[in-house]
């Protein structure tokens, strides 16, 4: 397994320091979606994929946020925060055409990407799931006397799921260290909002676990960053858990070929207007770290990298079947493909 034997992910994660490898990084996650998506149509991938692209400033204001030896759980639709917080172009469309150059040497596929060495636990296909694993996360790093903490990432569908309301009490209890991040994107596979969920703002549940609840603009990385710096904080501080809304927009249908005919006349065009990558750049330009000109040849020049990724990922092999039961169970003789979070 590659995992451990690269300073990439970690450097990658420095890197988002700077404002302007944010902006790329959100180009390069948009890339990868398109790229995966093409990869799809072409055969190479087994299974579904779950594409974020419109998500993107969620991603890399959380990943800007928090540091590399804090927990993250998320779902399915997890290539984009993968990407932010570090794993490689090659460690994530590796891992989703099932190659031994993935994250998870291409025994997990697009569901279950992970990378120990920038915090993120393998990705979840269980809505849901990741909500008490993060307050495990929590409770670990309250144990080990450290000021580390969980951000648990999920979908607003995720937030009529039992897990939820459980592991937010749970976590106010005990003012345990977790942001719980909610995406917000308006549609729980073909279903909208108002369907399913009874309240318009998921933030207003935290008022039933007595810790703050925000709605945060989901395409301004800035947003996100400043109310998670305010969570995050919070939590080191050992005042508990917060519960951030993202108001966010998929571009792209739940899964796979789904062509999303259920949208609302027009919402998908109003939501392109307020594109996270675009707002990010307009900043940049007015900070003059960007040329005015200068978004589309970064756009060009990080869909070029994407594909060298994908050359070398096509290249690669598949694992032997012989790995087929390789991590099915945990026991103390896993040997040298054990993933070990916090040593
Ligand atoms: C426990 C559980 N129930 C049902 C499903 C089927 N399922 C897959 S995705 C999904 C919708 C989730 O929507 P949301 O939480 O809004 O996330 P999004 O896909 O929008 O990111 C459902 C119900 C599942 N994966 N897990
Ligand atoms: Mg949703």
């Amino acid at each position: 397994m590659n995992l451990s034997n690269s300073n990439a992910p970690l450097a990658r994660r420095e890197a988002l320091k700077s404002r302007l490898e944010q902006l790329t990084r959100m180009i390069e996650i948009r890339s990868v979606e398109e790229r995966i998506q093409k990869l799809f149509g072409e055969g190479h991938i087994r299974g579904s994929t779950h594409l974020a692209s419109g998500q993107e400033a969620v991603s890399v204001g959380v990943a800007r946020s928090i540091d590399p030896d804090d927990i993250v759980t998320c779902t399915y639709r997890g290539h984009g925060h993968a990407l932010a917080l570090g794993v490689t172009t090659v460690g994530v469309i590796g891992e989703i055409c099932g190659r031994t150059i993935g994250c998870a040497g291409g025994l997990g596929g697009s569901m279950h990407l992970v990378e120990p060495a920038v915090g993120l636990l393998p990705t979840a296909a269980i809505i849901g799931a990741g909500l008490p694993i993060a307050c495990g996360a929590a409770m670990a790093a309250r144990a080990r006397g450290t000021d580390r903490i969980a951000v648990a990432i999920f979908g607003d569908g995720s937030a009529n799921i039992g897990a939820f309301h459980e592991s937010l009490n749970f976590a106010a209890v005990l003012k345990l260290p977790v942001v719980f991040v909610c995406e917000n994107n308006l549609y729980g596979e073909y279903t909208r909002i108002e369907l399913s969920t009874a309240v318009e703002d998921i933030a207003v549940r935290a008022t039933s676990y007595n810790i703050p609840g925000v709605i945060v603009d989901g395409q301004d990385v800035d947003a996100v960053a400043a109310a998670m710096e305010t969570a995050v904080a919070r939590a080191r501080r050992g005042e508990g858990p917060s519960l951030l809304e993202m108001k966010t927009y998929r571009y792209s249908g739940h899964s796979r070929s789904d062509p999303a005919t259920y949208r609302r006349p027009g919402e998908l065009d109003a939501w392109l207007k307020r594109d996270p990558v675009d707002i990010l750049a307009e900043k940049l330009i007015a900070e003059k770290l960007l040329a005015p000109d200068g978004l589309e040849p970064l756009k060009a020049e990080t869909r070029d990298t994407v594909e060298r990724a994908t050359e070398e990922v096509l290249a690669s092999p598949h694992p032997d079947m012989s790995e087929i039961l390789s991590h099915v169970s945990a026991s103390s003789s896993g040997g040298d493909r054990k993933f070990t979070f916090w040593g």
